[in-house]
């Protein structure tokens, strides 16, 4: 792996979570990502699925994690890692896979089988136990009309075990994937440096002339070069008014003088996201108004993080929210006053012709992560902070970001060294 070795206490630890959640006489199956058929004989680059990896740091095509608390069959049956059998024409073509020591030091499950043992294997565990639970991605922004390795081999055993009772892994996950322990905000951290990285060596380089893609080559130089596995997500260089689309990945468009550059890019780190969003001038000096608009961005991003803390929900902080970067609007002179309480009587809120996305977001294996929507934010959570101004009349969107982790004493920024302020970004772009 590209990435440092992560204790299997994290895993081990992650298990001991899940499986205090199940219901008793329970075994819990969860499928390794498929690899992905790009086109003719390629594959797209594997990605494991994030809950598998959440429950076993299995990073690899072709694995199979079961869990069965108290198995009647005996202690060796209550956690066991099924993986593909290397052999010599695998290691000669593709190289290394897990043999069982690795896959047991990685994960921390001492039973680790081959795959081609798993049907007799599972087949008795099930008829042992009352309950099944299967593993589907209930992401609640997710849009897919494929089923994954999980959502297949579930409607199997449906088919198969009628008589089982059958439940939803993620209703647990949700609960746990949202709150990040002390050894995964170790490995966020490292991929919001990794990100810091690249955000200045862009700033060292951009130039008017270039292309918005030239600008993405220099992050993948500095994701690939610090052991990142590469983007989190789709990146974002967006100048002038392609800023204003939101999710514009063509980044294709020369960089024109005295145009600000929207960048929205997160380096993915042992399957870990960060989530970075900056907006620069292509020339390296703001103009007056660019000015105002971005100190109006940053004040609304400095008191939103604020209001990131244990108590408050999604729903209470939009709202907020929604309130300051109303007043920062009506500073700038993009709304006005009387037409904005007017509005608001009638559940209107004209902020969002300016600024139309949600602020925050849960961070973690998934750039939006798994998460119950309608719970308090609790210690340990992690969320993006990403107001944005969007105006495609003066050729410009600006958007800020950063990875915020909630804790007792306020929210910690994972991006507390990465340049926000003009002054710093024009001193580093004229270097
Ligand atoms: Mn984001």
């Amino acid at each position: 792996m590209r990435y440092q070795k992560i204790d299997s206490k994290l895993f081990v630890e992650n298990r001991k979570r899940f499986v205090a959640q199940m219901k008793p006489n329970s075994i819990a199956i969860f499928h390794a990502n498929d690899m992905m058929m790009r086109n003719g004989d390629t594959h797209f680059v594997y990605r494991q699925n994030s809950d598998l990896f959440y429950l076993s740091g299995l990073d690899q095509e072709e694995v199979v994690l079961v869990l069965f608390p108290n198995c009647p069959k005996g202690k060796k049956f209550e956690e066991i890692i099924f993986t593909k059998q290397t052999n010599e024409h695998i290691a000669v073509w593709e190289g290394y896979k897990y043999t069982k020591e690795d896959a047991a030091a990685t994960s921390g499950v001492k039973s680790v089988y081959w795959l081609d043992e798993m049907d007799s294997t599972l087949n008795e565990l099930i008829l042992l136990a009352d309950n099944i639970y299967v593993n589907t991605n209930e992401n609640d922004r997710a849009v897919s009309d494929y089923a994954t390795r999980d959502v297949r081999k579930a409607i199997e055993l449906k088919h198969q075990y009628v008589g089982h009772n059958f439940l939803r892994s993620q209703s647990i996950l949700k609960q746990l994937r949202m709150i990040k322990s002390s050894l995964e905000l170790e490995v966020m951290q490292t991929a919001c440096d990794i990100t810091e990285k690249a955000f200045r060596q862009v700033l060292a380089t951009t130039k008017p002339g270039m292309n918005e893609y030239e600008v993405e080559a220099n992050v993948i130089h500095q994701f690939i070069a610090n052991g990142a596995t590469g983007h989190a997500y789709t990146p974002i260089v967006a100048s002038g008014a392609n800023a204003c689309v939101l999710h514009y990945i063509a980044n294709d468009q020369k960089l024109k003088d005295g145009d600000l550059m929207l960048m929205d890019f997160g380096a993915e780190y042992g399957n870990y996201a960060a989530d970075l969003s900056r907006t620069i001038p292509t020339n390296g000096r703001f103009t007056d108004r660019q000015k105002a608009i971005y100190n109006a961005v940053l004040n609304v991003k400095n008191e939103a993080q604020q209001l990131l803390v244990p108590g408050n929900n999604l729903d209470a902080y939009h709202k907020e929210v929604g309130k300051i970067m109303t007043s920062e609007l009506i500073g700038l002179g993009l709304l006005d006053k009387t037409a904005v309480e007017q509005m608001a009587s009638e559940d209107i809120h004209l902020y969002k012709k300016y600024f139309m996305h949600g602020t925050s977001h849960h961070l973690g294996l998934d750039v939006h992560d798994l998460c119950h929507r309608y719970v308090e934010f609790e210690e340990g959570m992690v969320f993006t902070c990403e107001p944005g101004i969007y105006i495609p009349a003066e050729n410009m969107g600006i958007r800020l970001e950063d990875d915020l982790v909630i804790t007792s004493n306020g929210a910690k920024n994972l991006m507390a060294n990465i340049p926000i302020e003009v002054e710093e970004i024009e001193d580093l772009m004229n270097q």
